[in-house]
Parts: C-alpha cells; sequence; structure tokens
C-alpha cells in the first residue's frame, strides 16, 4: 500500500518514527558498553546522530520492496523487521544470531516476500549495482519492486558506485540511493574528498533526480524517499537524495576523532534528529511526555532481556565453524569435485 504523504502521517506513525530512532540510539548505547567490556567481536560503527537519515528512508519502502542497510542504517532494519535479538548476536558473534556466529554486526539478511533485505557486503558502492540488478529483474517478472540502499560521502568516490548508479539511471532502474553526508569518511572531510562537496549536484550529471535534504529531520528524509520510491515504481528511474548529517563519534569506537574540530561537533549537537523530533512532538501536541516516556521503558525491559539472551547464547563450536558457510559442492552438485594433481598422484580424490 502506498505511504502517505509527511502531512497525513497519524499520530500513531509519527510516535512509531520516534520508537525506532530511539530503539536505533538505545541498542547502539548497550552496544559500546558491550564493546567496552570486551564483549563486541570486531569493530563498532555507531550512526549516532544519524538515525533519522536509516528511519525516515526505511519508513518509506512499501510491502514487498527491497533495501541494503550500511554499517550505519541500523535503524533502517528495525524498521523493516530485524530485532535487536539479532543486531547483538551479531556483534558478539554468538550462535543463535542469524548468521550463526559466522559473520559479524549488520552483515546479514533476509529474503521474504514481504521485503528482503539483501545482505550487505564491505566493499563500498558495491551494493548500488547489486541493487540494480537486483531490481531490474524483478521487472523483468513483471514487478514494480523498489530498491533503497545508502552511501557515504567516502563511499561515492569509488568506482563502484559510479558504474553501478550510473547502469542504475541508463536503465530507469527503480532504486533509490541516500547519499548520507556525514562530512567524514573515516578522517577525510569532504573537502578532500571531493572537488564539489554538494553531492546532490551529481544526480545532473548522471540524468537522474537529485534533492538535498536535511538528514537529522526524520519527516523532511521520509517525505525525500516517499517521493523518490513513488516515482521509481511509476518507471521515471532513480533518485539521489543527499541527506546532510553529521557523524557524531569516531569511524568506529576505537577512533577518538580527534581530527574532528569540537565546534563542528558542538554546532551539530544542538540539530540531535531525536531530540529535535521529540520537541517538535510534543510542541505541537503529537504525542504527550508520558507516551514518549513509556517508549523508553519499554525499549530498555525489551533490550534488558535482549542483552541477556545474547550473553546465555554460546559462540558457534570449533569444528561447525565451516558449517553453512560454503555451499555444499561436493555432495550437491552434480559436477564431480576438483581434483589436483596433487591429490591423484597420492591417490585422493
Ligand atoms: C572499496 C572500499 N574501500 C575502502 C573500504 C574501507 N572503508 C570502510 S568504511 C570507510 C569510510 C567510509 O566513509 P563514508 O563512505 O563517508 O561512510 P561513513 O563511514 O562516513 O558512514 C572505508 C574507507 C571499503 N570498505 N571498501
Ligand atoms: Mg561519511
Amino acid at each position: 500500500m502506498a505511504r502517505p504523504p509527511a502531512a497525513q502521517l497519524s499520530r500513531p506513525q509519527l510516535v512509531e518514527l520516534f520508537h525506532f530512532m530511539k530503539l536505533n540510539r538505545m541498542v547502539e548505547e548497550r552496544l559500546t558498553n558491550l564493546y567496552r567490556q570486551n564483549k563486541v567481536v570486531g569493530g563498532l560503527y555507531r550512526s549516532l546522530g544519524q538515525e533519522a537519515s536509516s528511519v525516515g528512508a526505511a519508513y518509506a519502502l512499501e510491502r514487498g520492496d527491497i533495501f541494503t542497510p550500511l554499517i550505519r542504517n541500523l535503524g533502517a532494519i528495525f524498521v523493516r523487521g530485524g530485532k535487536p535479538r539479532d543486531v547483538l548476536c551479531q556483534y558478539m558473534a554468538r550462535q543463535d544470531g542469524p548468521t550463526r556466529g559466522r559473520d559479524l554486526n549488520v552483515h546479514f539478511g533476509w529474503l521474504r516476500e514481504d521485503g528482503s533485505n539483501i545482505a550487505v557486503i564491505s566493499m563500498l558502492g558495491d551494493m548500488v549495482s547489486i541493487l540494480a540488478g537486483a531490481v531490474i529483474a524483478e521487472r523483468m517478472k513483471g514487478k514494480t519492486t523498489v530498491a533503497l540502499t545508502w552511501i557515504g560521502d567516502g563511499g561515492t568516490s569509488t568506482g563502484a558506485f559510479h558504474e553501478g548508479f550510473n547502469l542504475a539511471c541508463v536503465q530507469k532502474a527503480p532504486l533509490v540511493v541516500v547519499v548520507e553526508n556525514n562530512q567524514y569518511a573515516y578522517s577525510t572531510p569532504t573537502r578532500m574528498q571531493t572537488a564539489n562537496t554538494r553531492f546532490v549536484d551529481r544526480a545532473q550529471a548522471y540524468g537522474c533526480f537529485g534533492e538535498r535534504i536535511d538528514g537529522n529531520d526524520v519527516v523532511a528524509v521520509y517525505e525525500a524517499t516517499r517521493v523518490a520510491i513513488e516515482r521509481a515504481r511509476n518507471g521515471e528511474g532513480p533518485t539521489l537524495i543527499e541527506a546532510e548529517t553529521m557523524r557524531m563519534r569516531g569511524h568506529a569506537e576505537h577512533d577518538d576523532m580527534k581530527y574532528v574540530p569540537e565546534a563542528l561537533v558542538a554546532e551539530w549537537q544542538k540539530k540531535d534528529p531525536i531530540a529535535r523530533f521529540e520537541t517538535h512532538l510534543l510542541e505541537k501536541n503529537l504525542a504527550a511526555q508520558s507516551d514518549l516516556d513509556a517508549i523508553v521503558a519499554m525499549i530498555e525491559r525489551q533490550l534488558d532481556a535482549d542483552v541477556a539472551f545474547a550473553e546465555a547464547s554460546p559462540f558457534p563450536a570449533a569444528d561447525t565453524g565451516l558449517d553453512g558457510v560454503y555451499g555444499d559442492v561436493a555432495v550437491k552438485s552434480p559436477v564431480p569435485p576438483i581434483v589436483s594433481a596433487w591429490d591423484a598422484a597420492k591417490g585422493r580424490g
């Protein structure tokens, strides 16, 4: 069903947006504590200050649409039905997580009729061509599926981004890409990344629609993405949305971001997307403080249980480490297994 224009979002829907942003932040706060207790395996990549651009954009997707969240799009996973418990298990490499401890953090997905999460791969830019291919395949089957993904300011400098997005545009693939301009790619500020730091200008070069929005305004993100999705579904091709925001933590928790001027952080602190939205809801009488407090209390209770569950979950047994990682080629494939000359000489295989 088509998503309503922002102005027609109901009170429960607005409160739901608040809920997802708060959930995004609170799960990451729990993960930060676990990281400091040495219980997170690998890095912890926070989306502090960027919750609106994940939640607002994903909230505009419709049933059956597909998406790929990047490392800072945790909120989008929750909007599309992913569970905090799964994310906690992933970050701690536990057996009960979706990849059963084989992969980490948001590197998991699902294929479902009501909307798939095509699991992210690390190579920046590659998901653009993968999703373009996925929705072109859907179109060939007569479906009107739209795909949504995000890319960082730094990620737009890759050849993969250019190849994938150019293909999507010339094919008028139903793809929406949100460029999360969070001012930095690791320690590289955008002015050292590109000679034109207005990423939206690239839309003209690719011949697609472009819009630049306040990425810390969840309703503005929702509306721009909703319009882009509608256009994509009508066969009008991709939109490049530039969401201006700020990465309020280091690249990951190990990074103290000393290279970011303190004044810049202070400036963006005032634009915190959750605090702003909360004030908006209260000032416009769209929600009562008690409603919002109840949501926070509910999330706390849920996360108490989820953290306990994840901590109680074992690591995968070492001798099962390769199970489910590679296709069982030797057993299931009609093609005989490859036998190396060395194996043949030894009489094996
Ligand atoms: C092709 C490729 N090159 C380098 C990396 C390593 N890498 C991972 S995240 C990152 C910085 C990305 O910055 P940006 O795209 O702005 O996203 P942000 O971290 O700010 O969300 C780099 C260099 C990678 N994953 N893929
Ligand atoms: Mg960045």
